[in-house]
């Protein structure tokens, strides 16, 4: 029997390609010199489409594979899917959630003692001799005891807050309404009473089209000159010239970003400030989280393609 086609959109580590090549007849669209020839070629037999949460797959994409009846997500965030696409030819989508949530959460966290404690030009400090040359490192601010805002009480933005709560943080969130498992952090219905109360706001917000921008100018601002932002989520979530603009400014104290428009370009005025920590969009890149996503979209496409409910498919 021959196997089912599947369009894979970007790269997976071996340990996941030597699987699903084995499996699926596996069509590497990120290999093709000629995308749109390669999707003309090869859309008309695709069953299924295994992407990344970051590459997604766009409307013409879907278009394209008209007898396409599954879509995979190796991450928890399927906002660069066209869900109205799927929806209209009932195609599931399912994704990647729960096993890359502690990674996440830990990430953030860990980005915000980084730079809180400026860790990274400490390091450059001992490593080019200014620490024999020229003494202490300048001082830097604390994060024990300070006040933290989470944007979006999911699943990441819970474990995020649980991780805080040993740092001894006064914790608040916003979401669209007050948790009943957060009994000990402050609900705050406006996004912008969260800013003002925030040392560091870390946004995990899920993205979507509603959620664009929802970190504004004003919500930035609000943050303030001492405070900082955590953006382990998407780029989308925060209007990013206004992010750059108060960075420049001094209204905004720092930021701590895993995630940028148009990665993995990002916008050169970054790289001119001190006052940023810059990550690869890799909170969930470890060993056990990418085995255990790689594992969930094998066994999504296999549970498909046997006919049996799908493991994690999105509402
Ligand atoms: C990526 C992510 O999928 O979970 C998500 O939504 O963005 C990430 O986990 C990861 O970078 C693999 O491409």
């Amino acid at each position: 029997m021959s196997k089912p086609v599947i369009l894979q959109v970007g790269p997976y580590p071996d340990w996941d390609q030597d699987p699903l090549d084995s499996a699926f007849d596996m069509k590497r669209y990120f290999e093709a010199d000629d995308p749109a020839g390669f999707l003309a070629e090869h859309g008309p037999d695709v069953r299924a489409i295994a992407t990344r949460g970051e590459l997604g797959a766009d409307a013409a994409m879907i278009a394209a594979c008209p007898q396409l009846e599954l879509i995979s997500v190796y991450g928890v965030g399927y906002d660069a899917v066209d869900i109205a696409a799927c929806k209209a030819r009932g195609i599931p989508v399912t994704n990647t959630p729960d096993v890359l949530t502690g990674d996440v959460a830990d990430l953030g966290v860990a980005m915000m003692l980084c730079l809180s404690r400026g860790m990274i030009s400490a390091e450059r400090w001992v490593r080019d001799g200014s620490w024999a040359r020229q003494g202490l490192h300048p001082l830097q601010r604390r994060v024990f005891g300070r006040k933290a805002g989470i944007l979006g009480l999911g699943r990441i933005g819970f474990e995020v807050g649980k991780r805080l709560a040993g740092f001894d943080m006064d914790i608040a969130y916003t979401d669209i309404a007050a948790k009943d498992y957060a009994p000990d952090w402050t609900y705050c219905a406006d996004p912008l009473d969260l800013a003002q109360h925030s040392d560091f706001l870390f946004v995990t917000l899920a993205a979507s089209a509603e959620t664009r921008h929802a970190v504004n100018r004003t919500l930035i601002e609000a943050v303030g000159p001492e405070g900082m932002i955590i953006n382990i989520s998407r780029a989308s979530n925060i209007d990013e010239e206004a992010l750059i603009a108060a960075l420049q400014s001094g209204a905004l104290g720092s930021a701590a970003l895993d995630v940028f428009e148009g990665e993995p370009a990002l916008d050169p005025r970054f790289l001119e400030l001190d006052s940023v920590l810059l990550q690869p969009h890799h909170a969930s890149g470890t060993i056990e989280t990418r085995k255990a996503m790689g594992k969930l979209v094998r066994d999504n496409l296999a549970a498909h393609f046997a006919g049996q409910p799908l493991l994690t498919q999105v509402p």
